[in-house]
Order: structure tokens, then C-alpha cells, then sequence
């Protein structure tokens, strides 16, 4: 999988993608990513990246030039029917579908480019939708400064599920939200933390009273803050909640 991600801060990724997974995953060349100035496209001589709305407004808008420019250099052309398979071109915006792990396997299934474009200010010149972006994606209701963090999101989610990037000792199977299920309480030692005790029925090892344990822990705490997730919306198997009684 290669990541390109097209920002007008490429120093707010310097170090990002150093560390975990990630690193890994680069060093065993499952992944590589690349961060570009937005800058470095532009061909006026003041390196103009935004100005100002037609209509009038407040804030600036991205231009559509060094965007183009930068989608034709790392695709090969700047109109969306011309990529090569397995590109996508996604641009970061409040505007776009939720992100999710449904959507961060379609992008890892699917794709082996993919071009991050980071928003900013009041937004994007629409014509970068119009020509250009395959998939517009929001990380969630909330305000952003722009586009660069959702990046980094979209990045960690995506390169741990690609081949090979878990190690023997995690699993993508086991995570949270791979079976629709919040995840159950973890403890390790001490037993006996300034009075705080482990649950008994972990220290017993009887494997299947603690599985049943765990199961019970996750489906309670999902009902209590995250009820939403056993409504089947967000589903990706069926199998596991479709065991357990539920009451909503
Ligand atoms: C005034 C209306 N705002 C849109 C809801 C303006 C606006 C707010 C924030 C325009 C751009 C931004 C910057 N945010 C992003 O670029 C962004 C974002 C986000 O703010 N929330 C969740 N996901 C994302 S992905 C990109």
C-alpha cells in the first residue's frame, strides 16, 4: 500500500508514523508513506495555496491548481475515470462519509493508493470534488483545525489491517469492534493494587469461566455506553451478539 498525503503543514506529520505498527509495517515495506507541501505544486511565484471565497466570506479557500498538479504527478492524470485500479483519492472534510473499521477495511481491502488530501480554513475549491476525489471522509462530528489529524487517523486504521502488519502476538480478529463488541476490562500484576483486586475468576484458570467472563464484561459495558453498537448499523458479524439476549 502506498499513502501520499498532500498537506500545507507536511511538519505536522515529522514524526507521526515513527513509532508501533506503523514503523514496523514501513520497515517490512507493507507500507509506504509520503507527505507532500502543497506548496511544492504551485506555480505562481508567491507559492499561493488558498484565497478567498467567491461570494465573499470569511476564511480561505484551497485552490484547485497545486491540488491537480499533485494528484496528476503521483496518478499519472487528474481525471477521476483515468486512474489506475486500486487508486483512491480521498479527500478529509467535515462534510464526508463517517470513518469507521467498515471503512477502514474497504480502503484496505481495495486499494493499494491512496492519496489523503488534507483540508483547511473554510474548505476545499469544489472543483477538487468535482474532478478529482473518489471518497470524502469525516472522522466524526466534532470541529477539527483540518484535515491533517483525521489523516493520521485514517492512516493507523487502515495499515494495521493490511497483510502481515499485526504481529503473532496481536491479532486484528480479536481487536474491539471486529466482533461489535467494545472490548472487556484488562488487569496484570500486582493481584492487589493499593486494595484494588483482580477479579477472582481471573486468577483461577479455568479458561472457560474467564471467556465467558470476558464476554459477559464487553457485552455489559457495550450496553451501558454503547448501545448503538448492538443495533446491527454498525455490525460487521453477526455471529457473536446474535448469541447473547439483548433488551433494546
Ligand atoms: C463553518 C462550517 N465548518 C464546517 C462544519 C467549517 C469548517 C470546520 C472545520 C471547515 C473545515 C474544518 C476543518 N476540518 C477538517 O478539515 C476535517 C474534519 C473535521 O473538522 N471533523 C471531522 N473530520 C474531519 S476530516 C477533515
Amino acid at each position: 500500500m502506498k499513502i501520499d498525503i498532500l498537506t500545507i503543514f507536511p511538519e505536522f506529520f515529522r514524526e507521526v508514523f515513527d513509532f508501533g505498527i506503523i514503523r514496523r509495517a514501513k520497515l517490512a515495506k507493507i507500507v509506504e508513506i509520503n507527505i507532500h507541501d502543497l506548496r511544492d505544486f504551485t506555480t505562481d511565484k508567491h507559492r499561493m495555496v488558498d484565497d478567498r471565497p467567491f461570494g465573499g466570506g470569511d476564511g480561505m479557500v484551497l485552490n484547485a491548481q497545486p491540488i491537480f498538479d499533485a494528484i496528476e504527478s503521483l496518478t499519472g492524470t487528474c481525471e477521476r475515470a483515468n486512474y489506475p485500479k486500486g487508486t483512491k483519492i480521498i479527500l478529509l472534510s467535515p462534510q464526508g462519509r463517517v470513518f469507521n473499521q467498515s471503512v477502514a477495511r474497504e480502503f484496505a481491502d481495495e486499494a493499494n493508493h491512496l492519496v489523503l488530501i488534507c483540508g483547511r480554513y473554510e474548505g476545499v475549491d469544489e472543483r477538487v470534488n468535482d474532478a478529482l476525489v473518489t471518497d470524502e471522509i469525516s472522522i466524526g462530528d466534532y470541529v477539527l483545525s483540518g484535515g491533517e489529524s483525521a489523516a493520521i487517523v485514517l492512516v493507523d486504521a487502515i495499515t494495521r489491517l493490511l497483510p502481515h502488519a499485526l504481529g503473532s502476538e496481536t491479532s486484528a480478529a480479536n481487536d474491539s469492534f471486529s466482533d461489535g463488541l467494545l472490548d472487556c476490562p484488562h488487569y496484570t500484576r500486582p493481584a492487589d493494587f493499593r486494595g484494588m483486586r483482580v477479579p477472582e475468576v481471573l486468577l483461577n484458570g479455568n479458561h472457560a469461566e474467564i471467556e465467558k467472563w470476558r464476554k459477559e464484561k464487553a457485552l455489559e459495558k457495550t450496553q451501558k455506553i454503547r448501545k448503538d453498537l448492538l443495533k446491527g448499523a454498525n455490525r460487521q458479524q453477526s455471529t457473536v451478539i446474535s448469541q447473547h439476549k439483548t433488551d433494546n
